[in-house]
């Protein structure tokens, strides 16, 4: 069956027997697809049902299909003829495993972060009827995404409508972990009511046709605050705010999504349709473990199990070991996620510290505000967080922590590039974004020890510090480099003279290869560490100004208002006698791929630099 999809709508011609082989199909292909390129499983198995009903009930690209995360469109990618792109999923210059524009046309919003589809579709709801136009608009939200405030912010804002606008709450009742929160407990109340008697507009039509029911009785109904009413209209948090709730819908029912879908697409105003879906559906393992499935790398069918087996610690095992190590020594300290415990290394935290182990749910505008309260009642928060992620807190760093100069540790976890994510993921605007930021402190540790003494460094500062830190291995040599961190000290590791090169972070290890390949060509060369990216250690900067020629910062983070632009402002200012190259990642957007591959396209591999350096410094000495 899947042979016969070779572009969108091709499904249309297929029977029903025939489309109940077609999610078969999808399954298998899926399933042997992601076990040799790795990446989202278990949603995707989860969606497949509901998104051949969209596809059988919507035009595309006419119609808008929104994902949220955008993380379970694999069998989307695969109705809109894009099977091919599986051979190289994630892998830099194949398909990316999120929507994009630009791949496809029946892509109608980029996504990678969550709690974006209802907003998004709620503007392509007001640009249609603005310009006239006539398509329907679906966006398609998770109940883990649904726990993030933009989602509420956008219900609010599309209550007012008059015209039609499907919302698919797609509930599995999981996040990447088990779901957390209010919304999650009311949504698993609704799961037991019965579809049909849940259209609440069957119900009231229903009642109308009674002739001793009239409206005032429908309007008791609806105002009592009894637990009958429930079961009589439920969805009522949606429909109180004026979205027609229908559901909930057994999600893994095709005649019946499509039912429903005519159903929704009937009303002209919000319409939130909550369908019940199983994550990891169809493939054993996935169904048993969908956390370990929800982002795996390549794994065995058989067993499921993963196929590159644990090696040596990496920076968030680390991380993950040390907090609770702190944590078990100081009992103020306490743990925040935004539903990311096993991603950012708090599991272990959240099994032996309970009480001061809080997941807010994908709300990191929240966690940080949240932590900011924390750190004003006199605990010591530590929210660990990945870097692309913190990014939708900015505002609140700035107005609820920094401004007060609130002691809040953040733990920047996948900082620099990561890979296979792509645009929407890779950390590498939060050294620009925090160095900016007044009264914060900004480190980066070259290794798993120095990780290890800047946490307990942070955790004892008072005021706002952030630690960033990469996703993989943890560089693990240089260990009897472990002098002690010092407020704004960087850190000499070798001396010589003409060229010093300046490394943060996780970049010392690049810069380490760069300064061996000088000094294999001849090369006075000088190796340091910067620790710090705010306060910059100015006196260092004056110290290599004495006997160098030029000064090479490296680091993986956006040229722009990044530290080697603060170097650079440093040096021009004072009039420091050094050339400054930075070695730093373009004003632009990095893509998927293999980490390595996107060093040496963006140039910050250790050749690319080593040629730069030479190149420049040559230039330097010649006088040109
Ligand atoms: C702002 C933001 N924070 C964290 C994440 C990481 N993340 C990706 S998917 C996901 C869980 C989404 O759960 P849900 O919406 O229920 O989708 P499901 O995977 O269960 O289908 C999380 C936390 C993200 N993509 N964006």
């Amino acid at each position: 069956m899947l042979e016969r999809i070779q572009r969108e709508n091709d499904i249309k011609e297929l029977d029903i027997e025939e489309l109940y082989e077609l999610s078969g199909e999808i399954r298998r292909f899926l399933i042997e697809k992601i076990s040799k390129t790795g990446g989202h499983l278990a949603s995707n198995l989860g969606v497949v049902e509901l998104t051949m009903a969209m596809h059988l009930m919507f035009d595309l690209p006419k119609d808008k299909i929104i994902w949220d995360v955008g993380h379970q469109s694999y069998t989307h990618k695969l109705l809109t003829g894009r099977k091919a792109g599986f051979e190289d999923l994630r892998k830099y210059g194949g398909m990316s495993g999120f929507p994009k524009r630009k791949e496809s046309e029946c892509d109608a919003f980029d996504t990678g972060h969550s709690s974006t589809s209802i907003s998004a579709g709620l503007g392509y709801v007001e640009a249609r009827d603005i310009r006239g136009e006539d398509y329907s608009v679906i966006s398609v939200i998770g109940d883990g995404s649904l726990t993030g405030g933009m989602a509420y912010e956008a219900l609010n804002n599309a209550s007012h409508l008059k015209t039609n606008f499907i919302i698919v709450l797609n509930d599995n009742h999981m996040s990447i972990s088990e779901n957390v929160g209010g919304m999650s407990k009311y949504l698993a109340k609704l799961r037991t009511a019965d579809f049909y008697t849940g259209l609440k507009r069957g119900v009231t039509n229903t009642l109308h046709k009674v002739p001793v029911v009239g409206d005032s009785v429908i309007e008791k109904i609806r105002r009592t605050k009894s637990s009958i009413k429930q079961l009589v209209v439920p969805g009522m948090f949606f429909e109180d705010m004026g979205i027609t709730y229908l559901g909930p819908v057994p999600g893994h029912n095709l005649p019946l999504l499509c039912k429903a879908f005519k159903e929704a697409g009937k009303i002209n105003g919000p319409v939130l349709l909550h369908v019940l879906t199983e994550k990891g559906k169809g493939y054993g393992p996935a169904e048993e473990f969908p956390e370990k499935f929800h982002g795996i790398g390549p794994f065995d069918i058989e067993t499921g199990d993963a196929l590159s087996k644990k090696g040596k610690d990496t920076y968030t095992d680390v991380f993950g070991k040390v907090i609770c190590d702190i944590a078990a020594h100081n009992p103020d300290v306490a743990a925040i996620t935004a539903a990311m415990a096993d991603g950012t290394g708090l599991d272990r935290f959240r099994r032996m510290f309970r009480k001061r182990f809080f997941d807010v749910g994908i709300a990191e505008a929240h966690g940080v505000t949240f932590a900011a309260g924390l750190a004003a009642g006199g605990v010591k928060p530590v929210f660990a967080v990945y870097s692309s992620f913190l990014q939708r807190a900015y505002d609140q760093i700035i107005h609820d922590v920094a401004l007060q100069n609130l002691p809040v540790v953040f733990a920047v976890d996948r900082a620099g590039l990561v890979g296979n994510d792509g645009e929407t993921h890779q950390g590498i605007f939060d050294l620009s974004y925090l160095s900016s930021i007044p009264n914060m402190v900004v480190m980066s540790p070259k290794h798993k020890w120095e990780l290890a003494d800047m946490l307990r460094f942070a955790v004892a500062y008072d005021g706002p510090v952030a630690v960033r830190y990469p996703r993989g291995t943890a560089y693990d040599r240089y260990e009897e480099f472990r002098a002690p961190v010092v407020y704004g000290r960087s850190e000499m590791i070798y001396e010589e003279e003409d060229i010093a090169v300046l490394s943060v972070g996780h970049m010392f290890e690049e810069a380490v290869g760069v300064w061996k390949s000088l000094k294999e060509k001849g090369y006075r060369c000088t190796l340091a560490n910067a620790r710090f990216v705010k306060p910059l250690d100015e006196e260092m900067v004056e110290r290599l100004g004495r006997n160098h020629r030029l000064l090479v910062t490296i680091e993986e983070n956006v040229q722009s208002g990044g530290f080697g632009e603060h170097v650079l402002e440093y040096v021009s200012r004072r009039k420091v006698p050094l050339h400054v190259l930075t070695a730093a990642l373009p004003d632009d957007y990095v893509e998927h791929g293999n980490i390595d591959v996107l060093r040496k396209e963006t140039g910050i591999d250790r050749q690319s630099i080593t040629e730069r350096i030479i190149e420049t410094y040559t230039k330097v000495v010649e006088g040109i």
